[in-house]
């Protein structure tokens, strides 16, 4: 079976060495460094008001240069630096986030890319328990749903463990979740990280996604770089495949030591993976 996915790397300017993004620093650098390594892509972490329209020409400008596509842009610094969620139970708040998810949906547009749904869902607590929550979530990705269609920018909401959030923690249930409220423009997103923990087989949650399934992200068992740990990334890439899936396969891992050298060896893996399939196939 051939392998026709796009490879991308996750990237913040800044980030914590906790966080899985293997590089960060000046965005022009990262990306020259993404394309050298073998990726055909960058993910952007960033706050909605930096992609105002000098934002904007800037990122254009700079993936003219480098050769390098946006994978996707992610959303949830929102989150993680305002504490306001999609759920949001005040009218006003929900409204306010509401409006900067469009300026993140109104960006991916002019970058041709899409935008993550994460952990800008929020979480349950005291005054939001799960009734009013998924109430409140409906309606916020109704709405964010017809806005990204009309724009041809896709959703994905991204599948994440337990640890992390309080529902949307399986294929399934996510599936459904889009399935029940019609989100047409929405799609998918699974890690292997998230996946690891929560599903009882990788490959049987990818066939649960089949056409659904709009982004993936890789890292090993322990979130290292994918090849170091005990994933069948063989087995995945060619469960990816069947699945007729070619988006973007990116890499969100710890950066180790050495975002860079991170990022390389795991394009490497990858560009060795698809290399020996695809001319296994062919023969
Ligand atoms: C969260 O653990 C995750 O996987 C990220 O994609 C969200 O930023
Ligand atoms: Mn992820």
């Amino acid at each position: 079976m051939k392998y026709d996915f796009k490879l991308g790397v996750s990237y913040a300017e800044e980030r914590p060495l906790s966080a899985p993004l293997p590089l960060c620093g000046e965005l022009g650098e990262a990306m020259r460094d993404a394309r050298q390594a073998g990726f055909d892509g960058i993910e952007l972490h960033g706050r909605e008001y930096e992609f105002d329209r000098r934002g904007i020409e800037r990122i254009k400008r700079l993936c003219e240069e480098s050769g390098a596509e946006i994978a996707a842009l992610a959303s949830g610094r929102l989150y993680t630096q305002t504490g306001l969620s999609l759920a949001e139970p005040e009218a006003a708040r929900r409204g306010w986030v509401l409006m900067q998810m469009k300026k993140y949906i109104a960006a991916a547009a002019e970058l041709h890319t899409d935008l993550i749904i994460g952990w800008v869902r929020g979480r349950f607590a005291a005054d939001n328990p799960p009734e009013l929550y998924f109430r409140t979530l409906q309606e916020s990705m109704k709405e964010l749903d017809i806005y990204a269609g009309d724009r041809q920018v896709r959703l994905l909401m991204e599948v994440i463990n337990r640890y992390e959030t309080d529902s949307f923690r399986t294929t399934k249930e996510t599936l459904e979740f889009l399935e029940e409220n019609e989100l047409e423009n929405t799609l998918l997103h699974l890690d292997t990280f998230h996946m690891n923990i929560e599903e009882d087989s990788l490959c049987e949650a990818i066939r649960t996604a089949g056409a659904r399934l709009g982004y993936f992200h890789a890292a090993d068992n322990t979130r290292r770089c994918p090849g170091s740990g005990s994933l069948n990334f063989p087995e995945i890439a060619a469960e990816l495949a069947a699945v007729g899936y070619h988006g973007f396969v990116t890499v969100e891992c710890l950066p180790g030591s050495d975002g860079r050298e991170t990022a390389k060896r795991a394009a490497g893996y990858f560009r060795d993976l698809m290399r020996s399939e695809n001319n296994h196939s062919s023969r």
